[in-house]
C-alpha cells in the first residue's frame, strides 16, 4: 500500500482493496465550498476533467466526493476514504482538508481508460506544526509570480510556512514607508550584477494573502547585525565600517562602503552597536513589519555576524528579541544568536549546522530551549536546497559537505540531530533555498526537485520506524509516482537517478 505514490507518507495508510473509483465528467463534488474549488483547479489541472459542484443545498453525502470539516482529530488532520461509489474527505479544519485534497491529487491514476482512485483508507496528521520552505529575495529577486508559483509547490507537499529572506549585503526587498531609502537605494542591485527588484507594500500583502489561501504562513526576515551591507548604502551612519581582515571574498569582488556588493561573500557587514540612531532604526524596520505581518513570527537573522564584537552581538540579539516580542511577535533568529546575550522568553531558534553538529552548534540550539523557545531544524548538509544535488549540476552552491543528493536528504532524522531535545522542543523543520545562483522559476525548480518532497516528509510524516514505508526504498519509488502530477503543474523537476520514476 504504501507504494502508493504519497508524499510526504501520511501517518496511516489502509488499502481495502475493490475496485477503484472512477473519475470522470460527471463526478460531483460537495460539502465546503472553498475546498470544492481547490480540488477542482486541481483535477482541471491534472485530468482536463471540469468536475461539478454538488447543487446548493444537497446534502454533502448526495455527492460523489464529499468534503466536511467535521472539527475531530489534531489540528491539520484529515481522513480521506475511497472506494468505487464515493470518495470522502473528513477534516479537523480547514487546512486539514486542504491537505486532504493534496493527497487525493497524488492518487488520481491515469490510463488509457481513463482516470480512476484506488480504493485506500488513510488516516493522517503532520509530526510537526511548522513546515517550513525559504526563499532568499535578496540575493537575488523574485518577482510576486515566482514566489507564489513557489509557495503553491510547496503546499502541495503540506509545508505550512513560507520564510522570505528580505534582506542581505546586496539588497533590501520590502518597501518600508518609515525607512524609504532601503529599497530607493539598494534594491537594482543583485549578485553578479543581475536586475534586482523589490516588493512594493501592496506585493507582501499579495503573497501574504496567497500564502493564507494555501495554509501557508509567511515569516519575513531582515538578516542583521551582519547581512546588512545595503542597509549602509541607504543610511550610513547606522552601519559600520565593512570588516576585512581575514575575510572571505569568495572568490569575487571586495566590498565598498557605500557602494553595492554583488559578490556572494558573507561576514563583512555590520551594524553600528550601541548607537542611538542604530536603536531606532532596528525599532523602526521591525515596527513597521510588525504591522505588515499577520503571521506570529518575525525573523531577525543573526547569523554570521563576523564583522560585529562578542559583545556587541550579544548586546543586539538581547534588545531586538526583546523588540519583537513587545511587538506582540515571537522572534525567531539563527542559532548563533543562542550564544549571545539573553534572549526574549520565547524566541525559536533555526538551527543550520549539519546532521552532525559542527563545534558549539547544538550548545547555541539548546540555549533557545532553556529561554523557552523551540527550534526549527535545518540541517545545511540535509535540507539546504541550494547545495548541487551531484557534481555535474551547474547551479548550486557546494559547502556543506556538498553535492547533497536526494538520499542524504532523505535519511536523517529530526530527533536524533541535537542531543538533549525533545520531541516538543522541536517546532519543525524548514528547507531553505538561498539564491546566490538561483535567477529565475526554472532555476528554482532544478534545486528544489526533487529534494523538496524529502524535505517534506521528514516535516510531517512519522518518523523512520515508525509507519510502514517510511524508508528510503519506498520514498525513491513514491517519488517516482508523482511525476505526471508534477509535470501538470508545470513543475521543471530534474530527473534525478536516484528516483525510480514512473
Ligand atoms: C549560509 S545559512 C548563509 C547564507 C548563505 C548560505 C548559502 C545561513 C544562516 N547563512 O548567508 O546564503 O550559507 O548556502
Amino acid at each position: 500500500m504504501t507504494t502508493l505514490p504519497l508524499v510526504p507518507l501520511p501517518a496511516a495508510v489502509g488499502a481495502p482493496g475493490g475496485p477503484p473509483f472512477v473519475l470522470d465528467a460527471d463526478v460531483r463534488i460537495g460539502g465546503d465550498a472553498v475546498a470544492a474549488g481547490v480540488l477542482r483547479r486541481l483535477a482541471a489541472t491534472r485530468t482536463g476533467l471540469h468536475l461539478g459542484h454538488a447543487e446548493d443545498g444537497a446534502a454533502p453525502d448526495a455527492a460523489r466526493i464529499a468534503l466536511t470539516v467535521d472539527g475531530s482529530g489534531p489540528a491539520e488532520s484529515y481522513r480521506l476514504a475511497v472506494r468505487h461509489d464515493g470518495i470522502e474527505v473528513r477534516a479537523a479544519d480547514a487546512a486539514g482538508l486542504f491537505y486532504g485534497i493534496q493527497t487525493l491529487g497524488q492518487l488520481v491514476a491515469g490510463s488509457a481508460t481513463g482516470w480512476t482512485v484506488p480504493a485506500a483508507d488513510i488516516d493522517d496528521a503532520p509530526r510537526f506544526a511548522y513546515r517550513g520552505v525559504m526563499l532568499d529575495v535578496a540575493r537575488h529577486f523574485h518577482d510576486v509570480g515566482t514566489v507564489t508559483a513557489f509557495l503553491e509547490r510547496a503546499a502541495s507537499l503540506k509545508f505550512n510556512v513560507l520564510h522570505l529572506h528580505l534582506s542581505d549585503d546586496q539588497a533590501w526587498r520590502l518597501e518600508l514607508r518609515s525607512r524609504p531609502e532601503l529599497t530607493a537605494r539598494t534594491a537594482a542591485n543583485a549578485v553578479g550584477g543581475d536586475p534586482g527588484g523589490f516588493y512594493t507594500q501592496d506585493d507582501y500583502r499579495r503573497i501574504i494573502d496567497h500564502a493564507a489561501a494555501h495554509h501557508m504562513t509567511v515569516v519575513p526576515e531582515f538578516d542583521m547585525p551582519g547581512h546588512t551591507h545595503a542597509v549602509g548604502i541607504a543610511y550610513p551612519a547606522v552601519a559600520a565600517a565593512p570588516a576585512l581582515e581575514g575575510w572571505d571574498a569568495a572568490g569575487g569582488p571586495t566590498p565598498v562602503a557605500g557602494e553595492p556588493y554583488t559578490g556572494i561573500g558573507v561576514g563583512f557587514s555590520s551594524l553600528r552597536i550601541g548607537d542611538a540612531a542604530t536603536d531606532a532604526f532596528v525599532a523602526d524596520v521591525f515596527t513597521e513589519l510588525a504591522t505588515l505581518t499577520p503571521g506570529p513570527y518575525l525573523h531577525f537573522g543573526g547569523d554570521e555576524a563576523h564583522g560585529t564584537a562578542p559583545a556587541d552581538f550579544a548586546a543586539f540579539v538581547e534588545r531586538t528579541s526583546a523588540l519583537i516580542a513587545r511587538l506582540g511577535k515571537t522572534p525567531v533568529a539563527w542559532h548563533e544568536a543562542g550564544a549571545a546575550g539573553d534572549l526574549a522568553r520565547g524566541t525559536v531558534g533555526q538551527y543550520w549546522s549539519f546532521v552532525r553538529p559542527a563545534e558549539g552548534a547544538a550548545e547555541k540550539t539548546r540555549a533557545f530551549t532553556a529561554a523557552g523557545g523551540r527550534v526549527i531544524l535545518s540541517p545545511a548538509d540535509a535540507v539546504y536546497l541550494d547545495m548541487k544535488p551531484d557534481e555535474t549540476a551547474t547551479l548550486g552552491l557546494t559547502w556543506a559537505n556538498g553535492p547533497t543528493s536526494l538520499e542524504r536528504a532523505y535519511r536523517w532524522e529530526p530527533a536524533d540531530v541535537i542531543d538533549g531535545l525533545s520531541e516538543d522542543d522541536i517546532l519543525g523543520v524548514e528547507a531553505p533555498l538561498w539564491t546566490e545562483t538561483v535567477r529565475t522559476l526554472d532555476d528554482i525548480d532544478a534545486l528544489t526537485f526533487p529534494r523538496i518532497a524529502a524535505a517534506a516528509e521528514a516535516a510531517w510524516s512519522p518518523r523512520s520506524g515508525a509507519a510502514p514505508g517510511r524508508t528510503w526504498d519506498s520514498f525513491r519509488s513514491r517519488v517516482g509516482g508523482l511525476g505526471p502530477l508534477w509535470t501538470t503543474l508545470d513543475i521543471r523537476f530534474p530527473a534525478s537517478p536516484e528516483v525510480s520514476w514512473t
